[in-house]
């Protein structure tokens, strides 16, 4: 049907959306970067309940975005520089610590920014990845290297137990929807550098205004 069609994942698509996102001036645009994230999560939800409690983050810090686009201040929403400037210059970040800003749109962006490193990093590894590697491994290792060191102990257990159960490389390449795997690894060749460069962009950003720490 079409409704089950639209749930579908396609790697294409979600690549397409990230590819959007920059601006000829190098910024960012928040509703593509947040319909980047609504596909990826539909591919982890088609992966299986014990990713719910990842899926149902991403799907809560989502939101927050969303409700900041779409609010009165909306128009100060519209690129990830926009949106720091706004709510630097009126006092809307918590910097140091939790206060009355806890749903702030740095704050939330932050969150998905760090993991768009893990996305980036374990891309990469599926990328160049043989038959024989582990899907498993791939994440585990590129979580250890991005995300980890931000996650408290129980939430480091709970990512390792869910990657164990990761499909392995063929099924998760079918999952990707977008034919043989040597179509997927083209794909991925196409848009990792654009994933990059988003991140970058955000990391330099976020670094000039001392943001990468926001609790
Ligand atoms: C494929 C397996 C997916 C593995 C995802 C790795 C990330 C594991 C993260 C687990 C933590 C989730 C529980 C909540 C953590 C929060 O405490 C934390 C911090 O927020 P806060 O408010 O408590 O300070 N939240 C986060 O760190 C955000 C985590 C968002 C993760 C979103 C992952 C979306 C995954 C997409 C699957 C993509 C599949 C790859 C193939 C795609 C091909 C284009």
């Amino acid at each position: 049907s079409a409704a089950s069609q639209d749930q579908k994942f396609c790697l294409q698509e979600v690549l397409d959306t990230f590819k959007l996102c920059l601006s000829e001036k190098k910024e960012v645009y928040l509703q593509h970067y947040v319909d980047g994230w609504r596909g990826l999560v539909k591919l982890l939800n088609s992966l299986g309940n014990v990713f719910g409690f990842i899926s149902k983050d991403a799907v809560s810090k989502i939101q927050i975005l969303v409700n900041h686009l779409s609010g009165e201040n909306g128009s100060q929403y519209v690129t990830v520089q926009s949106m720091v400037k706004y709510e630097m210059d009126n006092g809307l970040v918590d910097l140091t610590k939790r206060g009355s800003h806890p749903e702030s749109g740095c704050r939330t962006l932050l969150r998905l920014h760090r993991a768009l490193r893990w996305l980036d990093l374990f891309l990469e590894r599926l990328r160049t990845s043989t038959e024989d590697d582990k899907t498993s491994v791939m994440c585990a290792e590129a979580y250890n290297q991005s995300l980890a060191r931000h996650h408290p102990w129980v939430v480091r257990t709970a990512a390792g137990v869910a990657f164990c159960v990761l499909p392995g490389r063929p099924a998760f390449f079918e999952v990707m929807n977008v034919g043989p795997p040597e179509n997927v690894v083209a794909i991925l060749g196409e848009a990792l550098p654009l994933i990059s460069e988003v991140y970058q962009v955000t990391e330099e950003l976020y670094a000039q205004n001392n943001l990468l720490d926001i609790p």
